[in-house]
């Protein structure tokens, strides 16, 4: 047992892991599988578990029925030196099953060979039957007091610090999918509020595919693999997708949104959030406005390149959960501020005409500005995929005092499954007692029973009025700040299965979408289209969907028709005015670059003085540096953390040579496939596509030194975007300008 107190521990584990990853001056780079280093031969001193690493958090102690317990915040993780059965009793052998002799068959009576084998028969629960992918953190937010005087919810008053835990997610891909795939993301928050759970289930994209929750499974069945292959993996590049929601209008908004750069976002960081629906707030006195949520990152909104996403889906289909978790363990803290759009809750529900329960539209921020009510930071990485990623369950219907829902038809019927869906999941009624679900205020709900029930009730009266538990649980009035179902006047109107006629128009705010979007941004909107109607094998789902181009813009449709080898069609439909909303594009701001990754190419020659200084400067600019070089190990005083073999340019943001170094004897280029040529270089072949590829994705280069060599052999010197400087430290000091806007704009063309 190790005697010293957990912190202790920690901290000795940490200095251990990090002195043999990185050179002395220089802090760890994220991403230690634990938070020991292993010794090369198996540890046999009995010890207790070692800590978690020091970014990793659980979720806060609480009893199934929202009580402080007390307990040490790993007390739910594994206890003890020795290895024991589910009950406690500790165990010799693991590695022989019990048998009649050692050439014998199995014995029956082996109770810890049946015990370990049927929980691991059982460890896979049904995965989300969407957003199947998804990665979670802890966090914490804090509440401005802007919106004391529209709600009475108490975790936006001033000062007031709420807990979250946020998962982010793709919707199409199953469990193992890539991370990159051209999909919408979900960014789901969990507010632990002590009012009881606030559940924020929202989509990186504020509009959605269907203004009917009926419609749900429809588009659903339509954007999943095909029912016979089972192909394609995560992804809507196929005729089904496209089938439905070229007949089915009303998606075109959303599916122009994914065709954008937003379908690929560069990180989590940089994606914005939207609760999508209108939701009805209420405060003290009773009085009540319509609202839209958004979520507005720090670091701006980004995105990939669809080349860089394609080549990510293989080099790490993981890389938006790594960057996730990089950037806590690294103190890049991810930050987001919530924001309201606040409309009037008049009888209508519209604003500036657009109608607030139609879920397909947004309300321009030129028309009403987002208010910000608060600030989301995400600062602990989860101990446990599964207990805390995979087991949280999100319901639109959790819903703290002060904050309701509308007609909406979209949200109603998410209402009824958010629950449902958990019942197989999460397999029966008790999922808000696992620890990551349980909340923070106390629960006295009367409901009873079930499979996995945690709870430990007391009293005789589960039931409502009672006498015999002395009446308890009562009821709570205004005073006791009970929630409030705000009694809206519903019309008298007849029972029908019907939208409003408001909800017909599907492509003048896809208009404006497309009209909002700079040059380049269009351009990638085109591609898009083209790719993805290209991978289609009919013609006919090809034509329809150019068609609905047509009623959208007649540049568009004309371009992705060409693209198709397809005639251009006329529109069907006079084509809708639309003031164009310049707060829709990504482009034309400067953002912190804090959390960027810059690469650095050196070699057995490279300035290594300059390279240090470089690495400090960008350590202390908050961004990581990630040194190259031909091998691992050292090179002189600097530890290697990508070899030139497993880096690819689409892992940077900002490249920056400091070398051209010879082929190493890894690429001599007749063995070595991937560089393309058989033609000896004097520079090392994969340095050669590191470069040329980070300019095709219009990445900021720079260079020193002899590094300029590789700049003149990829004939990208004196291009925009690529610095040629006397040191290394002028060099990063103009690539870290270059990062404010993201990507050098001017590279790409435009028509
Ligand atoms: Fe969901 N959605 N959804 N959805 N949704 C689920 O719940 C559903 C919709 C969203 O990280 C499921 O626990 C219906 C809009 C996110 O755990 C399920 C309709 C928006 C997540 C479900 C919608 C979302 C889900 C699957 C049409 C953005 C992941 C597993 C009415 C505002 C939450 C689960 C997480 C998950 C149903 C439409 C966001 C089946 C019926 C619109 C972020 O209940």
């Amino acid at each position: 047992m190790d005697p010293r107190k957990p912190a202790e521990a920690v901290k000795d584990a940490v200095q251990h892991a990090t002195a043999t990853l990185t050179d002395a001056a220089a802090p760890p780079v994220p991403g230690a599988p634990g938070s020991g280093t292993p010794p090369l031969a198996e540890p046999t001193e009995p010890r207790e578990p070692l800590p978690p690493k020091p970014e990793q958090g659980h979720p806060e102690p609480r009893t199934p029925t929202g009580a402080v317990t007390g307990c040490p915040a790993g007390a739910y993780a594994q206890q003890g030196e020795f290895l024991t059965t589910a009950q406690g009793a500790r165990l010799r052998d693991t590695d022989h099953s019990l048998k009649a002799g050692a050439r014998g068959p199995i014995l029956l009576q082996d109770h810890h060979f049946r015990e370990k084998i049927t929980h691991f028969d059982h460890e896979r629960i049904p995965e989300r039957v969407v957003h199947a992918r998804g990665a979670g953190a802890h966090g914490v937010f804090t509440g401005y007091g802007t919106a004391d005087a529209i709600t009475r919810a108490g975790f936006l008053r001033k000062g007031c610090e709420t807990p979250v835990f946020v998962r982010f997610s793709t919707v199409l891909g199953s469990r193992g999918s890539a991370d990159t795939v051209r999909d919408t993301r979900g960014f789901a928050t969990k507010f632990y509020t002590d009012e009881g759970t606030f559940d924020l289930v929202g989509n990186n994209i504020p509009v959605f595919f269907i203004q009917d929750a009926i419609k749900f499974p429809d588009v659903v069945h339509a954007a999943k693999p095909h029912p016979d292959r089972e192909i394609p993996q995560a992804q809507s590049a196929h005729d089904t997708f496209w089938d439905f929601v070229s007949l089915h209008t009303e998606a075109q908004h959303h599916t122009m949104w994914n065709m954008s750069d937003r379908g690929i976002p560069r990180s989590y960081r940089t994606m914005e959030g939207f609760g999508v629906h209108t939701f009805r707030l209420v405060n003290d006195a009773g009085d009540t406005v319509l609202v839209k949520f958004h979520w507005k990152p720090r670091l701006g909104v980004h995105s990939l390149v669809w080349e860089e996403a394609q080549l990510l889906s293989g080099f790490d289909p993981d890389f938006h959960r790594r960057d996730l978790y990089d950037a806590i363990e690294a103190g890049a803290y991810p930050e987001w501020e919530l924001g309201l759009q606040v409309f009037p809750d008049t009888p209508e529900q519209t604003f500036a005409g657009i109608d607030l329960l139609d879920p397909t539209k947004i309300v321009p921020e030129e028309l009403a500005a987002v208010q910000r009510v608060g600030k989301l930071v995400l600062n602990r990485v989860p101990s446990n995929f599964f207990a805390e990623s995979e087991q949280v369950a999100f319901h639109l219907g959790n819903l703290p005092p002060g904050i309701d829902v509308t007609n909406d038809p979209l949200l109603q019927g998410r209402l009824f499954s958010y629950l449902d869906t958990q019942l197989t999941r999460l397999a029966g009624p008790n999922f808000p007692q696992i620890p990551i679900n349980r909340p923070h205020a106390p629960v006295n709900d009367m409901l009873r029973d079930g499979f996995h029930q945690h709870a430990v009730h007391s009293g005789v009266a589960p039931y409502r009025p009672n006498s015999l538990d002395g009446g308890n649980p009562f009821r709570a009035g205004d005073g006791e700040n009970a929630f409030v179902d705000v009694p809206v006047r519903v019309a008298e109107a007849p029972k029908i299965r019907a939208n409003p006629v408001s909800f017909s128009d599907h492509f003048s705010q896809t208009r404006l979408f497309w009209q909002s979007m700079t040059p380049v941004e269009q351009e990638h909107i085109v591609a898009a289209y083209t790719f993805e109607l290209g991978k289609c094998y009919e013609r006919a789902i090809k034509e329809r969907q150019v068609q609905c181009l047509a009623d959208i813009d007649p540049v568009l449709c004309e371009r992705v028709a060409a693209g198709l080898g397809l005639p251009v069609p006329k529109p069907t439909r006079p084509l809708a005015e639309v003031a164009p909303s310049p707060a829709l594009s990504q482009l034309g701001r400067e953002w912190p670059a804090d959390g960027r990754t810059v690469g650095i190419v050196v070699g057995p020659e490279a300035d290594l003085a300059g390279v240090r200084a470089v690495r400090e400067a960008a350590l202390g600019a908050g961004l990581v540096p990630l040194v190259i070089a031909p091998h691992g190990g050292q090179v002189g005083d600097l530890t290697v953390q990508r070899t030139f073999d497993a880096a690819r340019s689409v892992e940077f943001d900002g490249l920056l040579l400091a070398a051209a170094p010879p082929p190493a004897p890894g690429a001599v280029p007749a063995r070595d496939a991937r560089t393309g040529t058989a033609d000896p270089a004097p520079i090392d072949p994969r340095v050669l596509r590191l470069a040329e590829e980070a300019w095709r994705h219009a990445k900021a280069i720079g260079a020193w030194g002899d590094g300029i060599a590789v700049l003149r052999a990829t004939g990208i010197a004196d291009t925009p975007g690529v610095i040629s400087a006397y040191a290394g430290p002028d060099t990063f000091a103009a690539v870290q300008e270059l990062l404010a806007t993201h990507r050098v704009w001017q590279r790409f063309p435009t028509v």
